[in-house]
């Protein structure tokens, strides 16, 4: 028994405009039968590998973004990536303690604090604003993916205070190698590319009434900053990491647009 579908018009007009610019594409590149096929196994191995969401976000992802907010007032969004996962647990600090984002008890790396404040484009600071953060580890691997950390190992989430502020202690995130051994690693070769990321923190902000802003942190420096192998770069979102001794400190305030 085949599924019953309903026909869907937006679907319609976005495949009919994808076959529109194809047909322009394909002449301009010439493609041929035999590339074609080598195309159709390649994305057959992508697929099987399980990489299909990595290739996407690190090969169009930023050019959806880039669609959709170029010239926009507010904070520039970033890669939302292939490493989210939902249901990360609520941090918590008792009053005057410092808010510290899930880890294990003697969690390896250069210990960060983190702030930052949350306004709407109309410059009002967002109170309660739910900030969710997720990031690699010392080791440079994503905790419920490359890593063998706990599932929500620098995972989770929290909430501004009464200004609109958070501040959070946590780890300095590593560069982060994508996966370059299966099928996104070959095209990576074909066109000549490394597969760094610089290092970065993912936030993501809910707060009424305004737009989720999904979004990364960079810090000036980085090797990796110009060539970003996901494009995730914006001029905005590179801070400094200031070095306080025992540990480094970094800062970003974050603009969010009404709905
Ligand atoms: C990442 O860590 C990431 O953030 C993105 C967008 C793609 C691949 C790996
Ligand atoms: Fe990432």
């Amino acid at each position: 028994m085949s599924k019953q579908a309903v026909k869907n018009v937006r679907v319609e007009e976005v495949f009919n405009l994808y076959i529109k610019h194809m047909q322009e594409f394909l002449k301009e590149a010439r493609l041929n039968h035999e590339e074609y096929t080598n195309f159709v196994n390649w994305a057959d191995r992508l697929g099987r590998a399980g990489e299909l969401p990595l290739y996407a976000d690190v090969f169009l992802e930023t050019h959806v973004l880039r669609a959709m907010y170029t010239d926009k007032p507010g904070t520039q969004p970033s890669l939302l990536g292939p490493y989210f996962i939902e249901g990360s647990p609520l941090v918590e600090s008792e009053p005057g303690q410092q808010l510290v984002l899930t880890q294990r008890p003697d969690e390896p790396g250069e210990v960060l604090i983190f702030k930052g404040n949350v306004s709407s484009v109309d410059g009002m600071p967002l109170a309660n604003t739910r900030v969710e953060m997720w990031q690699n580890d010392n080791s440079g691997k994503y905790s419920a993916f490359d890593s063998d950390a706990p599932r929500y190992n620098l995972r989770g989430h929290f909430f501004t205070d009464e200004n609109g502020n958070f501040e959070v202690k946590s780890i300095v995130p590593l560069p982060y190698s994508i996966p370059d051994q299966g099928p996104t690693g070959e095209f990576l070769e074909y066109v000549d590319q490394h597969p760094m990321r610089p290092a970065h923190l993912h936030l993501m902000f809910e707060a009424d009434g305004h737009e989720t802003l999904i979004t990364q942190v960079f810090f000036e420096g980085d090797k990796w900053l110009e060539s970003d192998v996901a494009d995730g770069v914006r001029t905005e979102l590179i801070t400094k990491l200031e070095d306080k001794g025992d540990h480094k400190e970094a800062s970003l305030n974050f603009v969010m647009r009404r709905e």
